[in-house]
């Protein structure tokens, strides 16, 4: 080692912290002491350079309802029930559940995508029946996790403790993190069979016979008997007893729904249905406002399994000091659990947080400053055009998020709140979005090509939310959107990295991350024989890899020869 003079140590040290703080699953293949500076070099660097989970989030987003049925015994949990047409089964419980995705992280399904991250939709307690979806169109069920009836026990559709045990425990032994979907703005809505379960005296009587048609002719809205809900204290709600909404994004009754009071500083006594609710784990709590419960409740899922991170819903209509405050008490609560953990835990990273603001680019927010590590990009999917060769992007974001530790942008080209991306467009699209700068967000079966579903007229989002189409795989768009996620796994470059152009016929380009002094360089629509420059990347005399075809190639004259795949994406070769 007395060869290496002390900068040269620093960064051998660098990286021996670096692949320390990588996931369990991704060691990294470094076995000499490397050079992380921008010019080529003789001495090549790392193969492969993960970076930490902040730096380059690879998030699947799963509705459980939607994606796999590992527990058939669980269907119809509180009476819910499936509709025989397709049109009328779109807002159903189908079935999916936690034990599905135990059942799928065994199966390699994300770690084969280079997924290090799974967002799922909260699987607490739900409103048990139906409300009415749309325009009357069809009967609207809580299967997506927005209409949180009891925040402090599972939803017996989604699983068991032990289940949702199960499932967070495989995904860390795997190197991939939990992040839960919470919201904070809202319960849902008191349907009739909820309210027939509470025993809450505000129903007609045969309002079990309601119909889409005449649901709210079987609800008494002027029945103060309203008050054993939530209450007033809890929510606003435009009830008997209840105050209205305000006329504001924080104080508005989103879509009609209750809006809870956090900004209130008052404190309030549990809601009048949990001290009555038997299963439930909620207890009155000294001195507590509304927020405080509805952070003591969700940090629990945290203490309690080690969820890695949240995804915020609704960040726009909640103040920006509850975030911060569920924020503080989340990290305190995984920092407990990796405490009483540590053979379970993949690291020492932080809790981490993404919120849908809507409407939200790739720009730094002032959220930043109040508890989140990354915003979901609501612009990113509507680039469509630009795909097949996204320079203006790439460099745009890449001027956004290269050397900027702890902020970050989540980019998806589909979700269940906007649209599924152009089917037919989805090999463009994978390859964009997963080399794309920033944070990405795979939605379930964007990389099988999974249909759109029945599309409500008055609701077209519901046909976003498909069944995963397990029956049905593009197997080719499969191994093209695994080969790029393996790919991006590998190389915190491509989040993090400074881009440059190196060619535009065909489109050649480079990142590099002054860091970890990882370097990819990727070719995009470029087929057949190519000689693909690489120089002030890699140097002549490396050897590199194309991990698209597998082809590897010697770089001699600051440049590569391959048969090119379409697309090509070069790192260098592990040495033997
Ligand atoms: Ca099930
Ligand atoms: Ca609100």
């Amino acid at each position: 080692m007395n060869h290496l003079s002390t900068w040269r140590l620093l960064a051998a040290l660098g990286l021996a912290l670096l692949s320390v703080s990588c996931a369990k699953e991704q060691p990294l293949v470094v076995k000499a002491a490397t050079v992380p500076v921008a010019q080529p070099t003789a001495a090549t660097g790392p193969v492969q350079a993960p970076g930490r989970f902040a730096d380059n989030p690879i998030v699947y987003f799963v509705i459980p309802d939607r994606f796999e049925n590992g527990n058939p015994a669980n269907d119809g949990s509180y009476g819910r029930k499936r509709e025989a047409a397709p049109k009328d089964d779109v807002g159903t419980f189908h079935g999916g559940d936690l034990k599905g995705i135990t059942n799928k992280l065994r199966e390699g399904w994300f770690k084969q995508l280079g997924v290090s991250a799974i967002w799922i939709t909260a699987p607490y307690e739900q409103i048990h029946g139906w409300v009415v979806g749309g325009n009357k169109e069809f009967k609207h069920y809580a299967y997506h996790g927005y209409y949180a009836l009891d925040f402090t026990v599972l939803d017996k559709s989604m699983g068991t403790p032990d289940e949702l045990r199960e499932m967070v425990d495989t995904a860390h032994a795997q190197g991939i993190r939990i992040l839960f979907d919470v919201v904070m703005n809202h319960p849902g809505y008191l349907d009739i069979q909820t309210a027939q379960d509470l025993k809450l005296k505000v129903l007609w009587p045969n309002a079990q016979n309601a119909k889409l048609a005449d649901y709210h002719g079987y609800i008494d809205y002027n029945n103060f008997e309203f008050g054993q809900w939530w209450g007033r204290d809890w929510v606003r709600a435009g009830l008997p007893g209840y105050i209205d909404g305000g006329r504001d994004d924080l104080k508005m009754q989103l879509a009609y729904l209750p809006d809870f009071r956090t900004e209130s500083s008052e404190a309030v006594k549990l809601p009048p249905f949990l001290r009555q609710k038997a299963d439930t784990r909620a207890v009155e709590l000294p001195n507590t406002t509304v927020r405080g419960y509805l952070v003591k409740w969700l940090t629990d899922w945290v203490r309690e399994y080690g969820i890695d991170g949240f995804r915020a819903d609704t960040v726009k209509h909640v103040e920006p000091a509850a975030w911060a405050e569920l924020k503080t008490a989340a990290s305190a609560a995984l920092i407990d659990w990796k405490a009483r953990n540590p053979t379970k835990k993949i690291d020492d990273e932080p809790f981490w947080m993404v919120g849908e603001y809507w409407g939200q680019g790739p720009e730094r927010s002032a959220l930043h400053q109040s508890g989140f590590d990354a915003l979901l990009n609501f612009e990113f999917q509507k680039e469509g055009q630009q795909f097949a060769k996204p320079e203006a992007l790439f460099s745009r974001y890449s001027k956004l998020l290269s050397g900027q530790p702890g902020y970050s942008t989540l980019s998806y080209l589909s979700s269940h709140d906007t649209e599924l991306f152009n089917r037919n467009k989805l090999e463009d699209g994978g390859a964009a979005l997963m080399l794309a700068p920033g944070g990405v967000q795979i939605y379930y079966g964007d990389e099988t090509r999974r249909p759109a579903g029945h599309s409500p007229n008055s609701d077209p989002q519901q046909a976003t939310r498909s069944d995963m189409n397990w029956a049905s795989i593009d197997q080719a768009l499969l191994a093209h959107w695994r080969k790029l996620g393996s790919f991006r796994s590998r190389h915190v470059a491509l989040a993090r990295g400074v881009h440059q152009q190196i060619g535009d016929t065909p489109y050649v380009f480079s990142r590099i991350d002054a860091t970890t002094g990882d370097r990819v360089v990727i070719a995009m629509n470029a087929t057949g024989e190519q000689d693909i420059a690489v120089t002030g990347v890699f140097a002549d005399g490396e050897r590199l890899r194309d991990a698209y075809s597998g082809q590897a190639a010697e770089v001699r004259q600051g440049r590569v020869k391959l048969n090119a795949q379409r697309w090509v994406l070069l790192e260098r070769a592990p040495r033997n």
